[in-house]
């Protein structure tokens, strides 16, 4: 909260004095490259708050885990060293398995599945976040997640003892299951571990595939389809609370506005990123029926464990989801 209250002083001396002391301006730290859709969105956001909000609160995105890596976002923003951040809430599902829903094998595997199944968790999953001292303020699905590796793999008997990039517990455990050597890394050393053979497979979206230029190290996606996980927006509940209402309507409309506009953009890029592995020479794929058999045994075992982990609120979640 100091550096919040020095910036505002700030703000105020060099705007000349006390009309300006309402002015506040927000870090908004986000862990991928500034060309990423869910970085745009976040920027498409801020201007919105300060449109919305008459000037009164600025918010100025660092992409690229320029002022916090992936990994130290969700910290930061809990204990106030930046007001606002995004992650991918599903690597914090140690914390609480509910921060993990996103990221069960098949459990939701379209956009229109992703929108159910948050739907049927988003009360449970803003609650967790509210007992960290968290605001949620938006959230954004990632295209379908598929496998990258750079020989043919047609059986989870071909994945055995490859080494494999994680980014969360799930995708940790899927290697497990499937007798791979999960190594967890985040998006931005991606392209660097693939290059220095760290890791040599991941399962990812066509998204991050492409920012990684992921053809300079690996031949083969597999289109599988597992899940869509979700980047998540959330403020310092404290940061939060001391904005004034017209500044706390602000970001939450321009939150809803950013959920729908980010969606609909992952959902107009899939097929893109696709093609531009394609047009890099890689082998773009569906699974062969072995394949994703063996994958849909991962998944059972994964949502039996998941729901075993969250308990009541989870399985709650698992039956309202399935039954929309
Ligand atoms: N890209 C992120 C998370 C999911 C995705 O599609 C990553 O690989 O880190």
């Amino acid at each position: 909260m100091k550096k919040i209250q020095a910036l505002v002083a700030t703000t105020a001396i060099l705007a000349g004095g006390a009309t300006a002391a309402a002015a506040e301006s927000w870090d908004m730290p986000m862990a991928y490259p500034a060309t990423n859709y869910h970085s745009e969105n976040g920027t498409a956001f801020a201007e919105c708050v300060k449109e919305k909000s008459g000037g009164a609160l600025e918010i100025v995105v660092h992409a690229g885990g320029s002022l916090f890596g992936g990994n130290d976002i969700k910290r930061a923003v809990q204990t106030g060293q930046a007001p606002i951040g995004e992650r991918l809430l599903s690597a914090h599902a140690n914390e609480n398995p509910l921060f993990g829903i996103d990221s069960i094998p098949f459990l939701a595997t379209s956009f229109e599945q992703s929108d159910k199944l948050w739907a049927a968790a988003s009360d449970a999953v803003k609650a967790a976040l509210a007992e960290q001292n968290l605001v949620f303020v938006y959230s954004v699905p990632w295209p379908p997640q598929g496998f990258y590796f750079k020989k043919d793999v047609t059986s989870a008997e071909d994945m055995k003892g490859v080494k494999f990039r994680a980014y969360n517990a799930a995708t940790a455990r899927i290697a497990e299951l499937a007798g791979m050597v999960p190594v967890q890394i985040e998006a931005a050393e991606l392209s660097q571990a693939l290059a220095t053979g760290v890791a040599e497979s991941f399962i990812s979206s066509g998204s991050t595939g492409v920012d990684s230029k992921v053809w300079e190290s690996l031949t083969n996606f597999y289109d599988v389809q597992a899940w869509l996980p979700r980047n998540t927006v959330f403020a310092n509940k404290d940061a939060f609370d001391a904005l004034d209402a017209a500044a706390q309507a602000a970001v939450m409309d321009c939150g809803a506005e950013a959920g729908a506009r980010g969606e609909a953009r992952a959902q107009e890029l899939t097929a893109g990123y696709l093609k531009t592995l394609a047009d890099n020479g890689m082998k773009v794929e569906a699974p062969s029926d072995q394949l994703r058999s063996d994958l849909a045994a991962f998944g059972a075992t994964m949502v039996d464990e998941w729901v075993a982990s969250a308990g009541d609120t989870g399985k709650a979640i698992v039956e309202a989801y399935k039954a929309q």
